[in-house]
């Protein structure tokens, strides 16, 4: 992170006269993507991110005798890096708001790099965004005044706005809009390959490659919605989804019996019992555990992962009770039935929608969205994206007005959907977003989730409620701003939330 804020720094200046690296906006996006909250615990990978960002830093011309200390700090040794993580972390003070906003912006970006990351694979990219990424980095070498630190996290959130929109396009565009799917839970009596995370490039050329060697692919956690598109789903061999959220995997993933591919975030430090069958890709890495770097032409070969699933025996039962999931509800398959949910909104069928988007994670605390989503009054529909749905979406909450109570727009990734449909809903019935009858109950857990935050607030959403605690870098003053100005809230007991988000 340090050395990337270096990069920026000296970017920045050198980009305004025309000798910037143009390639440091994507070093900084997988650099920034390793940093993520349960990506990359391989101090190894970690280790060749800093001598690169080294390399790419000094590269770029000096930008004046005053530069910062991460233009110029170079690591000698191991002691180095972790005397400076040190220096560095002993200045951060949370409780100043300066420091607070800083951190926010901190993990806004990181969030950025994320989607950008997921964008730029399949071949979007924009510099203007990876110029904003810069410019948020380079910021928090300065100290500058909190009035300039909110207005830089607001703008994260307006340019998260943006690289959500184009992550949606890249998506969309290359597998095909996501189409409303009955997603298998079951275990199928052939060998196979789990394949969690985010990347669905990483699933279309395994399943490309493993397309006649006998082994079904099934995804898991965040990659449930992959099911949906059909450039993917056209793959008889995909098929369905094995297990659920990501905290799950340590008893998922030896039940599994076959291989793993970890392709983003989460993954959990694995058992010894599996820990010789996961294979990590892209961003993800972790000590002692195999990993498929691309090729210089871009391509991943995945032979090694399907010749081990052949070994293995096929999955155990899961015990999901053969229930299916229903997934692919995002904006272009939604808006089709927008004639429907108008209708089901004008005659009382749905009083109310509840975006329950977000992270799941295993503190119990987080049980408080599966009693939330199983005490909601019949003519609710939960809008939901991102692994928080795991909470919620093996129960049967059935349909109102022909519309499923939980329509799932996708991964984390995909949060994009719920604003156009929320934007789409405004315009419906004429009126402003904050005016819909929609409530905004959002569980956190990683960076991308405040992305997400930042990108409502930067839309003018108000009246969010946040859980299941409040980010730690949020210190009391800019805490006071946010509730101020946008009337965030942190959850509280079901049945005091109910009442606040649900009005009789
Ligand atoms: Fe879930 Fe984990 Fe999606 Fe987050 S699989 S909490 O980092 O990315 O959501």
């Amino acid at each position: 992170m340090y050395l990337c804020k270096g990069i920026s720094a000296r970017n920045i200046p050198a980009i305004a006269k025309g000798e910037g690296n143009k390639d440091s906006g994507s070093f900084i996006t997988e650099a920034l993507f390793a940093t993520l909250t349960n990506t990359n615990f391989d101090d190894q990978r970690i280790k060749e991110l800093i001598d690169q960002a080294v390399i790419i830093r000094d590269a770029i011309p000096k930008s004046g005798d005053s530069e910062p200390d991460a233009c110029t700090w170079t690591p000698k040794s191991d002691a180095d890096i972790q005397a400076k993580a040190k220096e560095i972390a002993d200045l951060a003070h949370v409780d100043d708001d300066v420091h607070s906003l800083q951190a926010m912006l901190i993990f806004g970006l990181k969030g950025l790099a994320a989607y950008y990351h997921h964008a730029e694979i399949l071949g979007y990219m924009d510099e203007e965004i990876t110029n904003f990424m810069q410019k948020g980095l380079d910021s928090t070498l300065r100290d500058l005044p909190a009035d300039q630190m909110t207005a830089l996290v607001l703008e994260c959130g307006s340019v998260g706005v943006k690289v959500l929109a184009m992550l949606d396009t890249a998506n969309s565009k290359t597998y095909g809009n996501p189409e409303i799917t009955s997603v298998k839970t079951t275990a199928g009596t052939k060998p196979g390959i789990l394949i969690t995370g985010h990347d669905l490039r990483d699933l279309e050329q395994l399943l490309e490659q493993s397309k006649d060697s006998g082994v079904d692919i099934y995804t898991h956690g965040e990659m449930l919605p992959a099911n949906a598109y059909p450039n993917l789903k056209k793959f008889s061999h995909l098929v369905g989804n094995y297990g659920s959220s990501w905290w799950h995997q340590k008893e998922e993933f030896e039940k599994f019996n076959g291989p793993i591919v970890v392709t983003t975030n989460c993954i959990v430090p694995p058992k010894d019992q599996y820990k010789d069958k996961i294979y990590t890709t892209g961003p993800a890495g972790y000590p002692g555990v195999k990993h498929i770097a691309k090729s210089t032409d871009g391509t991943k070969d995945f032979s090694k992962v399907i010749e081990h699933a052949k070994t293995c025996q096929p999955p155990s039962d899961p015990g999901t009770n053969g229930r299916d999931l229903i997934t692919g509800c995002a904006h272009e398959a939604v808006l089709a039935l927008a004639g429907t949910v108008v209708e089901a909104v004008k005659n009382g069928d749905i009083k109310r929608f509840i975006v329950m988007a977000g992270c799941d994670g295993r503190r119990a605390e987080r049980q408080y969205y599966t009693d939330f989503a199983l005490a909601l009054p019949k003519d609710t529909v939960i809008l939901t994206a991102g692994c928080a749905k795991f909470r919620y979406n093996f129960l049967d909450l059935g349909t109102t007005g022909g519309i499923p109570r939980v329509i799932d727009a996708g991964q984390c990734n995909d949060c994009y959907s719920l604003v156009v449909i929320a934007q789409a809903l405004a315009k419906a019935f004429g009126v402003d977003i904050n005016e819909l009858p929609i409530s905004y109950n959002i569980a956190w857990y990683e960076q991308k989730a405040c992305l997400v935050l930042y990108a409502l607030l930067s839309l003018g959403v108000k009246n969010i409620t946040l859980g299941p605690k409040l980010p730690g870098f949020v210190s009391p003053g800019v805490l006071k701003v946010l509730v101020d100005n946008f009337n965030i809230g942190k959850n509280s007991t079901v049945e005091e939330d109910m009442k606040r988000m649900v009005p009789a």
